[in-house]
């Protein structure tokens, strides 16, 4: 127990309390020592899901909640926040991304490079500070300083830290959206990144007035008619690939453009159906291959556990984690299945028989 001064919030604006090694302190220091009134950029990875969201207006809130009188938000074109995102508070911190200027401070959030951040890489990187807040394990590290945890569940988890180290009380503003970023990561909860850390932070989120319930209902519980026949689609010409991923199984299925005009469905509403995919037990990995914005694919991996997609990702030119990772591909859909088998199971060297032994932790290199 600490009696007295000493139990005192150390100043962010104090340089001293800046130890050398500590991203978050020196971070805080950087945002205490800049005026009230300059202007700050934050940007969030495209097509911005629960977390890139979450963790981007939950801290522009906290920056606003300082004192920040000019702080802008954004995320690269498609500039459409997906409905089920729409309920956020925070939401009038969004400008397009061709009205963002170069900051005194830019920020950026759950962007693993600076390719997701899109036409906002440039502003960022004519700001004189770059603060990254970010949490996947295929970071690079860039920016001015790297606020980069591949332990942290979210990037709303790196947000909380840097916002309770500049001592911002969460009010229900910006618990809801940070509650969002780490129930969208954790997959509410339910994957091996949910740590004692995670559920200390859910705890203190619904405390100061996150609504769980109401978040859960409209994030995971929610599709509009449409979006349940393009799944019974993609679901009807899935198939199932025993002996892939060294005899693991694969689950892929694909959705096309003409599928989402057919439903009337806008893309974002295929992002849940990987996980699934994901259900099916006799397989290991799931892969759905999805239209992107520009005419080629975006590719969703998922593993139950015994496979690491996020270096398979790595390898055909994407990012993620050990058991949820994407990449962007070209080309048509049997080439874009064809080049998965091809990293799941590398055709030089010998092949492994089926239930030999267990994972083959094949190089699958970066
Ligand atoms: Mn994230």
């Amino acid at each position: 127990m600490t009696t007295g001064a000493a139990a005192a919030h150390p100043r962010a604006s104090d340089p001293d309390h800046a130890g050398a090694d500590d991203p978050v302190a020196m971070a805080a220091a950087l945002i205490g020592r800049l005026d009230r009134d300059a202007a700050v950029l934050l940007a969030c990875h495209v097509n911005p899901d629960g977390d890139a969201l979450g963790s981007m207006l939950g801290f522009g809130l906290g920056l606003r909640r300082l004192g920040f009188s000019r702080v802008r938000a954004s995320f690269p074109e498609p500039f459409d926040v997906p409905e089920p995102f729409r309920f956020l508070p925070g939401l009038d911190l969004l400008v397009p991304p061709a009205d963002a200027e170069t900051p005194a401070l830019g920020l950026s959030f759950d962007a693993a490079s600076p390719t997701r951040l899109g036409e906002l890489a440039a502003p960022l990187q004519r700001a004189p500070s770059w603060l990254v807040l970010d949490h996947h394990a295929s970071n690079p590290g860039f920016g001015t300083l790297s606020l980069v945890d591949p332990t942290a569940a979210a990037t709303a988890l790196v947000a909380a830290r840097l916002l309770d180290r500049l001592g911002v009380d969460f009010d229900e503003a910006i618990a809801t959206c940070l509650y969002v970023g780490l129930t969208t990561d954790t997959g509410s909860f339910r994957f091996d990144s949910t740590t004692p850390e995670v559920h200390a932070l859910a705890a203190r989120l619904v405390g100061a007035g996150a609504p769980p319930a109401e978040i859960a209902l409209r994030l995971f519980d929610s599709r509009p008619y449409g979006a349940l026949r393009l799944l019974a689609d993609v679901l009807g010409r899935s198939e199932l690939s025993p002996a892939a991923a060294g005899g693991r199984g694969l689950v892929s299925s694909y959705a096309l453009p003409e599928d989402l005009a057919r439903h009337d469905q806008p893309a974002h509403v295929l992002e849940s159906f990987v996980d699934i995919l994901r259900t099916a037990s006799d397989a290991d990995v799931a892969c759905l291959v999805k239209p992107a914005s520009d005419g080629r694919w975006s590719v969703s991996l998922r593993s139950r556990g015994a496979t690491d997609v996020g270096s398979v990702a790595v390898a055909l030119g994407g990012g993620g984690h050990r058991l949820a990772a994407g990449f962007t591909a070209d080309g048509d859909v049997p080439g874009v299945f064809a080049a998965v088998r091809d990293r799941l199971d590398p055709p030089t060297g010998p092949t492994p028989a089926a239930g030999d032994g267990g994972p083959t932790s094949g190089p699958v290199q970066g």
